[in-house]
């Protein structure tokens, strides 16, 4: 399977993350490269496509403060990475402010997901990977993996969270779309709903958004993915901490039968491999070796499939985890 990449990518560095009350190290770091990439060989780079496939999904005002805010938070005097700390609440009205951390604010759902020096430079190359794995696709190719890093799926069209600044999965079924593709089907198997891809489209008749993760009564990020949010184009499949393969083939059956019946002309899979037994910060009981007959599910619904890179911090068995499943494609 053709493989992208962009060493700019690993631009993005952050040190630290914050929850449960303290700062702890960032789990999605550049170490994770590595473990990919040497288990999966050749990478392909992307040309550069430009800002507008981003703008197709992300706000103008989203992608600047992407873009200046750790400029912004050096200039009033601050060191290190940037942080939001003061959130505005639903209701709230609409302001335009200036201050970086209202800025911050504005744009974030949690304390997770800094923005430093190299942010901007890894998300716009990772934006563009995962293009350039769309291209492949659009161009003939049976699949393609894009590794796209930092991750994307919890990102939406004006706020970051969940290590995600860019949703990268969704602005290649926009580009999918903007080419022809009539109808997408998007499966997330990440261990955390991908919050963002299905805000970004709900409601829309052309974009269809299945996703099996942890049930976020007890598990990140709680506000989004319960299973009565199942409606429309969107399903929601929350399955319990301590899942293993047994329990989770049947939801990825129902996710894809689901999928079919929507007569998608393509597939953009958000792959993490954060289901994975050894996840430091997930919950599920995945072997690698039970990748293989989720690659093999999905497969069989015989559609031209993008896979982007999404969770996965179990460093040890990542290569594995991310081999395993591109394998048994
Ligand atoms: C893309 C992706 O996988 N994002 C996940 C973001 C999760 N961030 C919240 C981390 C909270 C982890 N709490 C678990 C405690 C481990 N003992
Ligand atoms: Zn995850």
């Amino acid at each position: 399977m053709r493989c992208f990449w962009d060493e700019r990518q690993r631009a993005h560095a952050p040190a630290a993350e914050f929850f449960n009350g303290k700062l702890h190290p960032a789990a999605e770091h550049p170490g994770r490269v590595d473990s990919i990439l040497s288990a999966i060989g050749r990478t392909e780079m992307p040309q550069d496509g430009g800002i507008e496939p981003l703008l197709r999904v992300h706000s103008r005002d989203y992608l600047d403060l992407l873009n200046d805010a750790h400029r912004d938070w050096l200039a009033a005097g601050r060191e290190g990475d940037a942080f939001p700390y003061t959130f505005p609440i639903v209701g709230s009205r609409t302001l335009e402010l200036s201050r970086i951390d209202a800025r911050l604010g504005q744009h974030s759902f949690d304390t997770s997901t800094p923005i430093g020096p190299g942010t901007w430079e890894a998300c716009y190359w990772s934006a563009q990977t995962g293009l350039a794995g769309l291209s492949a696709v659009l161009g003939g190719e049976r699949s393609a993996f894009a590794f796209t890093r930092p991750p994307g799926h919890h990102a939406g069209r004006d706020y970051l969270g969940g290590y995600s600044y860019l949703n990268h999965a969704a602005i290649c079924a926009e580009a999918a779309l903007a080419a022809g593709r009539r109808r997408i089907a998007m499966l997330d198997v990440d261990y955390h709903h991908g919050n963002g891809t299905q805000d970004i489209f709900a409601g829309r008749e052309d974009v269809f958004f299945a996703s099996i993760h942890a049930d976020p009564s007890t598990d990140y990020p709680f506000f989004w993915g319960h299973a009565d949010e199942t409606s429309g184009n969107i399903l929601d499949l929350p399955l319990p901490r301590g899942t293993d393969w047994g329990g989770y083939a049947p939801a990825l059956t129902h996710a894809i039968d689901w999928l079919e019946k929507a007569t998608p002309d393509l597939l953009i899979v958000s792959y993490g491999a954060d289901t994975h037994e050894a996840d430091p910060i997930s919950y599920f009981k995945l072997k690698t070796s039970d990748y293989a007959p989720m690659a093999r599910r999905i497969a069989s619904m015989n559609l031209p499939t993008l896979v982007v890179m999404e969770g996965g911090y179990a460093i040890e068995a990542l290569g594995a985890n991310v081999s395993e499943f591109l394998g048994s494609f």
